[in-house]
């Protein structure tokens, strides 16, 4: 539908056509990528849901290849649901996904590759011992799914995680196995947390207190933290904390209990959800996907023929600076699609202006931007304090808010402020969607959070813009923003980039680093000759 062709993006993967949700069992195998994800092979919304594929040798070049698995059992006949590779010792492959039976049950199941050999692993065969695992006493049969990656004990024994919920506490469930066919519960949950609701989408991996490095997920023992991730199925955030992990009981602590799981830190402060991370032996990193879900109509959706996005894959470290949060930053991969950049040192902004950036094209960017307040006497914010986000950047205090409108048309009347706003207390960083489109029946939103912005640092951030999605990461990663947004007049050559400042109070001085961003030509596996 060409009406909306602009609204597609050039190197954020996303499927030819049709219904597009989670992640599902990334893993790198033989020199490729792959992706699985949540697909409706039928239409723009969701049902039917299969297992779509896709390889890259980037994590940017994506090919799309035949579906891995359809519904096709009567353990999974209502959808071929979310799930997790695990790579064993011996080179096999363990795919552990949910099943919604031909009664809506949750089952979890096990398939693995037909050919080992094969580096795109195409074809997928479902054990015969399928469902491996249905709701224990006490569960909902509607609330056990979203199984993990595996990880191995000193025991040797494998561990998986399972969200559930037991009435309003989101729980996670651990069963321990040897052969993926049979599994024991754990006596206690890795981790509750009252008044979350049910957890999908966990996720359970270490970080590396000191050092460049992801961890394999087994890894554990001194200088290594654990993160612990649930989506949240009430609110749709996908929450995180770190903590310890206990091998003798199998249960997870958060090191910080008021910032508990669910309570406590965003994995990404916008439109994002169902995020899962894999190990990424090839480059010795781990890397964490996530799903950006549309805020416009299903009818718009219909219209339109797809819906949704995937992030840019993104890695993610312990900050050992802070020592509270992760640090998640798009992959080096994506510097592959850099074309011409423009650089601007010691911009000077005054309180209240806009300042354009005369960069050409601005829809396909990479944008690096440091900010300094006046005089630094002025980092100590002496006037009233500040309330978060406020009502967007168009709400002014005495130190901000400053930062870049991204997807802008030339009359600012349609514009999407990245910034930040500091105050006495705290700084926050936020993205504001309220003036994103002057389409109907968008939902639009202010999102952001406060934001560690230590003594020695500037504001700092990095932007990826594609044409209707903007990545934002605040000092390094501490903080990441998608927005999901429909510009009407910010399109192709209209759309530029300026810088703001809408403090009252400071002149702000910044600097940037702009690439153009090449397409990344997402299409299928020629051989193949796949139709879809
Ligand atoms: N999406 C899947 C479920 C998961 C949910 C179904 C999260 O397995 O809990 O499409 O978005």
């Amino acid at each position: 539908n060409a009406m909306f062709s602009w609204q597609r993006t050039a190197f954020h993967f996303q499927p030819q056509k049709n219904w597009m949700n989670d992640p599902d069992g990334p893993l790198y195998y033989k020199g490729w990528y792959h992706l699985f994800y949540q697909y409706n092979p039928d239409s723009a919304v969701w049902g039917n849901i299969t297992w779509g594929h896709a390889v890259s040798s980037d994590l940017i070049h994506w090919l799309y290849l035949p579906f891995a698995m359809v519904p096709d059992h009567w353990y999974d006949i209502n959808g071929v649901w979310t799930g997790s590779a695990t790579i064993l010792p011996d080179g096999q492959i363990v795919m552990l996904y949910t099943g919604s039976t031909n009664e809506s049950v949750q089952v979890q199941n096990l398939a693995y590759p037909a050919n080992l050999s094969d580096p795109l692993l195409l074809n997928w065969v479902k054990s015969e011992k399928n469902p491996v695992l249905v709701p224990p006493p006490g569960i909902g049969l509607k609330d056990f799914r979203d199984p993990t990656t595996a990880w191995i004990g000193p025991d040797g024994k494998w561990r998986i995680t399972i969200g559930s919920k037991v009435n309003k506490t989101g729980i996670s469930l651990v069963y321990t196995t040897t052969d993926f066919i049979s599994y024991e519960l754990a006596d206690r949950y890795l981790h509750a947390v009252p008044g979350t609701g049910m957890w999908e989408c966990v996720d359970f991996y270490p970080v590396a207190v000191n050092g460049s490095n992801g961890l394999e997920t087994s890894v554990n023992g001194p200088g290594v933290k654990h993160v612990l991730k649930a989506s949240l199925d009430d609110t749709k955030v996908d929450y995180y904390a770190v903590g310890t992990y206990f091998l003798g009981n199998d249960t997870w602590v958060p090191d910080n209990p008021t910032e508990d799981v669910g309570i406590g830190s965003r994995l990404d402060y916008g439109r994002y959800y169902a995020s899962k991370t894999f190990y990424d032996q090839n480059k010795e990193r781990r890397i964490l996907w996530g799903w950006i879900k549309e805020t416009d109509t299903e009818a718009d959706d219909l219209a339109k023929g797809w819906a949704s996005v995937q992030t840019i894959p993104r890695s993610v470290l312990f900050d050992a600076k802070t020592g509270t949060n992760v640090l998640q930053w798009p992959v080096d991969e994506i510097e592959s699609l850099r074309l011409s950049s423009s650089e601007f040192s010691e911009l000077v902004v005054e309180p209240g202006s806009v300042v354009p950036l005369d960069i050409g094209s601005s829809t396909q960017l990479d944008i690096f931007a440091d900010f300094e307040l006046e005089s630094s006497g002025l980092r100590e914010a002496v006037g009233n304090d500040i309330a978060g986000c406020g009502g967007g950047a168009v709400d002014r205090s005495e130190f901000g808010p400053f930062g870049l409108l991204v997807l802008a048309n030339d009359a600012l009347s349609e514009l999407t402020p990245i910034y930040f706003r500091h105050g006495k207390a705290n700084t926050y960083f936020c993205a504001d969607e309220k003036r994103s489109s002057k389409a109907n029946g968008i939902s639009k939103q202010v999102y952001g959070s406060q934001i560690p912005v230590l003594d020695d640092e500037k504001f700092s951030l990095r932007v990826l813009v594609d044409h209707s999605i903007v990545e934002s990461f605040g000092q390094g990663g501490r903080r990441a923003i998608t927005t999901r947004i429909y510009p009407t007049e910010a399109i192709y050559g209209a759309a530029r980039l300026f810088v703001f400042n809408n403090a009252t109070g400071a002149t702000v001085k910044a600097n940037l680093k702009i690439w153009q961003l090449n397409s990344a030509f997402i299409h299928p596996y020629d051989p193949l000759h796949q139709t879809e």
